[in-house]
């Protein structure tokens, strides 16, 4: 039996995860569109990991006996000022969600729910990869700057990200 406040928290996590995937999508047709292909295909790629993300807590919630609620996925932006100001936001959404598994691990060990503790530690590692990841590419963007040049050599190295490997407790 899965403990309610965990069920409840466990449900907001779902939609956090399926709102980044909206916004990394929104993310990717907005780089399309100013023709960075290389940046609409990362975004791609993180928009599908983010819906993994999401589902690894839909398979969670079931199988701890719970319900998975699927709520209203708010509306994300539809457009940003340039590459920087696009990844600069999405490592703002970052690190709210660190802050926000941070929340869900500090209730695991409250209501001392070693199991949900344990599924949490994936994410809690994840997420230090996620904002170095886009650190990076925001310390590549400041570098660049209106550089034109650049910023095409930036799109070409990112339009080489490959998907992750899945993982078992994604399927
Ligand atoms: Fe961007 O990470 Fe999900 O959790």
């Amino acid at each position: 039996m899965i403990n309610e406040k965990i069920e409840k928290a466990l449900n907001a996590q779902l939609n956090k995860e399926f709102f980044s995937s909206y916004l990394y999508l929104s993310m990717s047709s907005y780089f399309e569109s100013k023709n960075l292909t290389g940046m609409s295909a990362w975004m791609k790629i993180q928009a599908n990991e983010e819906h993994l993300h999401a589902m690894k807590f839909y398979a969670y919630i079931i199988q701890k006996g719970g319900r998975a609620i699927l709520g209203a996925i708010e509306a994300p932006a539809n457009n940003w000022k340039s590459a920087l100001d696009a990844f600069e936001e999405t490592y703002t959404h970052e690190k709210f969600i660190t802050a926000s598994i941070d929340g869900l691990v500090n209730l695991s060990l409250e209501v001392k729910d070693h199991a949900t503790n344990n599924f949490l530690q994936w994410f809690v590692t994840e997420q230090v990869e996620e904002e170095a990841n886009v650190t990076k590419i925001i310390d590549d963007l400041k570098m660049i700057g209106e550089n034109s040049y650049g910023i095409f050599m930036l799109d070409r190295e990112l339009g080489t990200r490959q998907p992750a490997p899945p993982t078992p407790a994604a399927a």
